[in-house]
């Protein structure tokens, strides 16, 4: 792995925790063998100067091998609960299954999915959003702007990472190792973006929206941005996409977003840009930063596991495919009695569940659990069932959810090089005894 592939996949804790000297070098450029002290100089005196939000007057005492403090106490999960850290620079963390029960994901149980490094300055009172580009009315509005000029709605919207379930293709995709709690549905309350887009006038050479928020790039380049998404205009003015200032009736958690962010259900969770400060309207398809290459993009065709596909053969993720999560019983868990409460959620991107089947013999006979209505369009799903285990033993529950267009979760991974759209059946351990 390349320097910078190593400190993006493993995070700063991991890397000084291993090695500190190796770390300084690979984090701050600092060939400190040659010297104790190794003076901090240029691009790595500026890394950490970004990082730590103020310069270093002292830098040339600044010891090899150290974390600073600042950095090594920071709880980079204050304000959540329970997840499970899968690098802390950028910050992702994940929530387990059993802990998104919930029909509205706690925002302490909602996962975080980072580029950059969050903005410092979160204020939302002084916060602006551009909306300009292709519109005759281009506008900066502040977030009381969007609260008095638009209608104000609360709805609950599933977000998925397009990277979720990665951690199980083989051979091995990079990137976060996702398992299978990269999701969420917190109830969001903001205006719709196409209220904002219609009120700045759309013009007819519009074709798709780019989204820029405040994040900060790792390398801690002004105006360098981790991630600028966009959607087609046509699905841009569906009306369950929101921008939105509030995550379960309270602000946002600074890593989902604070204080104003896109929530665009149904499709990847990178076409949700947090910290959105623009959205600017444009006659081509967008193209910042991992809207190219192979980012959130498959193959334009079905490839081996393992096959080497060119750039040009990949296309932009739209809509995420049919998934169902269990979220009781946990994995692994023991039952002693034989009637056992199983209960998930089921989505489909742009489309309505219509049937939840559930296994506990290795998808020989399937029942149909309970399946509830979404809370509204873009919501995920509640099923539930109770099943019988005939006899002590080890058991695998297994779920299975099919859209309205007649679209099934698969036993086997759809392969593709980045690890994305992993929809295979989610299976949980559970022991009678
Ligand atoms: N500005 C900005 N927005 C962003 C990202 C980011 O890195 N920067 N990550 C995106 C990705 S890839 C995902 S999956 C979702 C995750 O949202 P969450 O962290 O609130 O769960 O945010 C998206 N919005
Ligand atoms: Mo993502």
């Amino acid at each position: 792995m390349s320097d910078k592939a190593n400190i993006d996949h493993k995070g700063l804790r991991e890397l000084y925790a291993k090695d500190p000297i190796e770390a300084d070098r690979i984090f701050l450029g600092r060939e400190s063998h040659k010297d104790r002290r190794g003076f901090l100089k240029g691009a790595g005196l500026a890394t950490l100067g970004a990082m730590l939000g103020a310069s270093i007057p002292f830098h040339r005492n600044y010891p090899a091998g150290l974390i600073p403090v600042a950095l090594a106490d920071e709880n980079v999960l204050e304000g959540k609960d329970g997840l499970t850290l899968l690098n802390d620079r950028p910050v992702n963390a994940e929530t387990p299954p059993h802990l998104l029960d919930d029909s509205i994901t706690p925002t302490n149980r909602h996962f975080i999915r980072n580029n950059g490094i969050a903005p410092d300055d979160v204020s939302a009172d002084d916060w602006k959003l551009t909306i300009d580009g292709l519109v005759d009315n281009p506008m900066t509005l502040s977030i009381a702007d969007l609260k008095s000029r638009f209608e104000v709605v609360k709805m609950a919207l599933t977000i998925e990472c397009g990277g979720n379930g990665r951690a199980f293709f083989n051979p091995p995709a990079k990137g976060n190792q996702w398992t299978y709690g990269a999701v969420a549905c917190s109830e969001w309350t903001g205006v719709r973006l196409r209220d904002v887009l219609n009120a700045a006038g759309v013009q007819k050479t519009a074709i798709y929206t780019a989204h820029e928020g405040a994040d900060m790039h790792l390398s801690g380049k002004e105006g360098k941005l981790p991630l600028s998404r966009g959607v087609p205009i046509e699905k841009a003015m569906t009306d369950n996409i929101l921008i939105a200032f509030e995550q379960n009736g309270a602000p946002l958690h600074l890593h989902n977003g604070a204080p104003l962010r896109l929530v665009v259900p149904g499709w990847p969770g990178s076409c949700s840009q947090k910290w959105l400060t623009r959205i600017y309207l444009r006659d081509i398809v967008h193209d910042g930063p991992k809207m190219t290459g192979k980012a959130y993009r498959t193959p334009n065709r079905p490839v081996e596991p393992g096959e080497k596909v060119e750039t040009k053969d990949f296309k932009i993720i739209e809509r995420m495919p049919v998934k169902s999560l269990i979220t009781a019983p946990a994995t692994n868990s023991t039952v002693n009695g034989s009637t056992v409460e199983v209960r998930g959620h089921a989505w489909s991107g742009d489309r309505t569940i219509r049937k939840v089947d559930i296994s506990i013999d290795f998808g020989a006979t399937w029942q149909s659990a309970e399946l509830k209505s979404p809370a509204n369009d873009g919501a995920w799903q509640d099923f539930s069932a109770t099943v019988e285990l005939p006899l002590k033993g080890y058991y695998e529950i297994w779920a299975r959810a099919e859209d309205d267009a007649g679209e099934m979760q698969p036993h086997a991974i759809n392969w593709n090089p980045k690890g994305y759209l992993n929809n295979t059946m989610h299976r949980v351990a559970v022991r009678y005894s």
